[in-house]
């Protein structure tokens, strides 16, 4: 197939085009590198160091044999997307293409705005790209489990049957976001539920719960392939942070009572679910949700499970929760389909924790103390960054 990852130079975006690409895909990357302009803005850096895109391309075609075809811009320029379209001519498109931090999206106004502009716009010119040049064209877009928020009953895989009045219809299921970039990801399911219905449109939401790790067995072959890894408090995702912290003798950071639940999952099996979304794709005007997410775990007992995996002493801190959130909540939510399809997940355990406690360990000397305390509080309607004294001004 001919795929084009938007996005391919981020965390999930990178190592996710490398196993399509020595999965005998043609594979296409676009990116306009905001990414790395965050981590400039904040005063912070990705644990692992990454190399510039063009170069770890080269890379990758030296070591394998296989080529990318890069497309620099950004997605929120219409003119951009549809020419990338036009030249590439994909069969599917693969867009983690987004602001992708509910902390950024909460530091104030205006990063609000960027979020939901960035995600909403960037998704949109996307489908208008598709509708006008390829309908046949498999839209697989990262969602988010987030976007369900923690109701007190069980989470369906994208859509309910609703008794109400004594008729009866299956809806997308009720949505909850906790954050404006969570919320961003609401906003696009229902532009793309839209367009699946009035362009007859392919597409399929992954509603991806929190994702850890860093190795993937192709970022592993050489250190110019590695993905980026975050442990900041506006970028770095939960059980990541946890390691660093142990690490560094930090403790670690357990907001509030940590009975937050979430749906987590390995890094190597986003890339299996993203494989297996795009080998059986969505009919023609299927709009259809996948959860991706492979075990539910509270915060508290993953704090508890890399405490006991640490050899040495960790010390576990519950902190003021600086998010707006349930600490103790039910949680239950359906993830089926993506087993269905033959996904086999990597749970977490011991021996998982000890080889992102040994990636960090590498790399201990570039860890930024500063960056770790949390400083976004969604009470507020503006917030500082960890670590930087400058704000710029816009
Ligand atoms: P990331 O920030 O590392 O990667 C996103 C990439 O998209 C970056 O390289 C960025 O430069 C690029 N990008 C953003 N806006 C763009 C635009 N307008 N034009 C062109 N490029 C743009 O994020 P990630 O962790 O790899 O996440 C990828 C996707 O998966 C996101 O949509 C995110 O919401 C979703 N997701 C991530 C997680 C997680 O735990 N990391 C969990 C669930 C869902
Ligand atoms: N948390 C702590 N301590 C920390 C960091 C986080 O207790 O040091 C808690 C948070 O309060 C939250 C939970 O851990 O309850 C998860 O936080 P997170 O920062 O790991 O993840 P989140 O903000 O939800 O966002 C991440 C990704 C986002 C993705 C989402 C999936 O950054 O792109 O959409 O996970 S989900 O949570 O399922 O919506």
């Amino acid at each position: 197939m001919r795929i084009l990852v938007l996005g391919g130079d981020g965390y999930l975006g990178w190592p996710t085009a490398l196993h399509l690409s020595r999965r005998g895909h043609d594979v296409g990357v676009a990116d306009n590198f905001c990414r790395r302009g965050y981590d400039h803005e904040m005063g912070v850096d990705s644990l692992v160091p990454i190399c510039q895109l063009q170069k770890r391309a080269r890379r990758w075609e030296e070591i394998s044999g296989l080529g990318l075809e890069l497309f620099v811009g950004d997605l929120t320029d219409h003119r951009f997307v549809e020419e990338m379209l036009e030249r590439f001519r994909p069969d599917a498109v693969v867009h983690f293409a987004e602001q992708r931090s509910a902390p950024y999206s909460m530091i104030d106004r205006r990063h609000a705005v960027y979020t939901q502009v960035n995600n909403v716009v960037g998704t949109l010119n996307l489908l208008y790209a598709i509708a006008s040049q390829d309908r046949s064209i498999h839209l697989v877009k990262l969602g988010t489990m987030g976007e369900y928020g923690y109701p007190n009953i069980d989470i369906e895989e994208g859509f309910i049957e609703i008794t109400h009045k004594g008729r009866t219809d299956v809806m997308p299921y009720p949505k909850q976001p906790g954050s404006f970039y969570h919320l961003s990801k609401v906003h696009d399911s229902h532009n793309m539920i839209f367009a699946a219905k009035i362009w007859g449109l392919r597409m399929t939401d992954l509603n991806q719960g929190v994702v850890y790790g860093q190795e993937t067995d192709e970022t592993t072959m050489d250190d110019d392939l590695a993905t980026r890894f975050d442990y900041d408090a506006v970028f770095g995702t939960v059980l990541n942070r946890f390691c660093v912290q142990a690490v560094v003798g930090h403790p670690l950071t357990v907001y509030g009572e940590g009975g937050q639940t979430r749906g987590m999952l390995n890094i190597k099996d986003t890339l299996a679910c993203v494989e297996l979304a795009l080998m059986h794709p969505a009919e023609e005007g299927e709009y259809r949700v996948f959860n991706q997410f492979t075990e539910s775990l509270s915060v508290l007992q993953m704090a508890e499970m890399v405490a006991d995996a640490y050899p040495g002493k960790v010390r576990i801190e519950h902190m003021d929760d600086p998010r707006v959130e349930k600490e103790q909540h039910y949680y239950r939510a359906a993830h089926t389909k993506l087993l269905d399809l033959g996904l086999v997940p990597h749970l977490l355990g011991a021996g998982t924790i000890h080889a992102l406690l040994a990636v960090v360990d590498r790399h201990r000397e570039r860890v930024n103390l500063e960056a770790i305390a949390p400083t976004v509080e969604w009470r507020k309607t503006e917030s500082t960054l960890p670590t930087a004294a400058s704000r710029a001004i816009h």
